[in-house]
């Protein structure tokens, strides 16, 4: 027995930022130490995600997690006692087989990635981030954060039907200036609704939930958002849009509802490459359903070479469908959920697959938050590069972006990568001119 040996795993019953149950998990050690984390949730899934299992009947909606606890508390605690935490591979290996199917549709994904997480926690002797570089051989970064402003889609009532109107800030020598430039445009954002009356509340993640009258009017608004907070759209600050098409489009057809307009694939790509010839867009993730891979291809061959195409539901951070897209040519970026696989050596699988492909990848929250902020620490240890979290507002979003002012802080040698991901985008041909 080392002073890493896992003596105890257990779970409880906690809360999300949409008042939904959740899994928290403890491992602990024979030293006395305990890792903890909590398993976060989206709406906008994608349908090959690790299930999250929920109890279903009537309480909260069928959406308890009693039976996922339980899962932790019994045959999970059983199998991992004895085993060295460190060894993460070994300890995910031991999940993956305790649940026996290729999307954790026993144990629960909830389950599992608390559990994993945990672990990961437990194991860290100083910052976690700093146990995961060591873990995967990885070199630590700063990540460009890319935060929303505008939230529609299943995070905002379906009132706009893209979901993320977010910004990013490349041309930020530091993450305090990144942070500086988008509370001014946050705010600002807010200000402006307001004034003109469409100002209905915040959505899911935090971003603003407004009234538009067709899904141009937000890229408008976000327009002039970034100008009133004394930014120039383009230069310093750049455009991100996550359309999350799995949404509204299926078969081959997308009805973009507020638009009133349905379009076959390519009219819907071409919708989309208006808006990237009329707005600073550098990045933009799901531009396609997950059931439309050879439209992803299409957008991809024509859009690639200028826009940062990221690849959410169609990946579902699961390594043979990053393959498998790479080998499409559908996507040039991933997005990287540790609870859309389960596990974070399944998570980590799919970030090499990425970077195989010579594809960066986003770290990302999910719709679903909790003050949990191990996604910083994955983000910053693996030095992916970017890091996706919502919005400027609400605490489960600020603990984040929060705890990446700390590390910032604390560690002067930590290079921020700045405009780097957005390397073979406009954005970076520009900044090279
Ligand atoms: C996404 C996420 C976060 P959800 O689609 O990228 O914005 O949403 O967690 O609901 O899947
Ligand atoms: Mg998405």
């Amino acid at each position: 027995m080392t002073n890493r040996t896992i003596t105890r795993v257990l779970a409880r019953r906690v809360w999300d930022s949409r008042g939904r149950p959740t899994v928290e998990a403890e491992v602990h050690l024979s030293s006395g130490v305990t890792g903890r984390a909590i398993a976060p949730a989206g709406a906008s899934r994608g349908t090959r995600e690790a299930i999250d299992l929920r109890d279903g009947g009537s309480r909260f909606g069928g959406m308890d997690v009693m039976r996922a606890v339980a899962g932790v508390n019994g045959a999970i605690n059983a199998r991992l006692i004895g085993l060295d935490a460190g060894d993460q591979a070994a300890v995910d290996a031991a999940l993956v087989a305790l649940d026996g199917t290729s999307n954790k549709a026993t144990l629960g994904g909830n389950a599992t990635v608390a559990v994993s997480l945990a672990c990961l926690h437990a194991a860290a002797q100083g910052p976690v981030w700093q146990h995961v570089a060591q873990l995967y051989g990885a070199t630590p970064t700063l990540p460009l954060p890319e935060i929303q402003i505008f939230g529609g889609g299943a995070h905002a009532g379906r009132r706009v039907d893209i979901q993320d109107f977010m910004v990013m800030v490349p041309g930020a020598g530091t993450m305090a200036e990144v942070f500086e430039v988008t509370a001014g445009i946050y705010v600002a954002a807010g200000s402006i609704l307001a004034e003109k009356g469409l100002l209905r509340g915040v959505a899911d993640e935090g971003g603003w939930w407004p009234e538009f009258t067709s899904n141009e009017e937000a890229l408008d608004f976000l327009i002039r958002a970034i100008e009133r907070a004394g930014e120039v759209p383009g230069d310093r600050v750049v455009i991100s849009l996550d359309v999350a098409a799995s949404e509204f489009g299926h078969g081959g057809q997308y009805r973009l509802a507020l638009d009133d307009r349905t379009m076959d694939s390519a009219g819907m790509a071409e919708r989309l490459g208006q808006w990237l010839d009329r707005y600073p867009i550098a990045s933009i993730e799901d531009p396609l359903a997950e059931d439309d891979l050879p439209g992803l291809a299409a957008f991809t061959r024509e859009y690639g070479d200028r826009v940062q195409i990221i690849g959410d539901d169609a990946l579902v951070t699961n390594a043979a469908l990053v393959r498998q897209a790479a080998a499409a040519g559908a996507c040039n970026a991933m997005l990287l959920k540790v609870n859309q696989i389960g596990t974070v050596t399944e998570a980590v699988a799919a970030w090499r697959a990425a970077a195989n492909a010579g594809w960066p990848s986003v770290v990302s929250a999910r719709s679903g938050e909790t003050e949990d902020t191990s996604i910083v620490d994955l983000c910053v240890g693996l030095g992916a590069g970017q890091l996706k979290v919502g919005s400027f507002a609400r605490s489960e979003r600020m603990a984040k972006w929060n705890a990446c002012i700390r590390v910032e802080d604390t560690n002067p040698d930590l290079r921020f990568v700045g405009g780097e991901p957005l390397a073979k985008t406009w954005w970076g041909r520009k900044a090279r001119d």
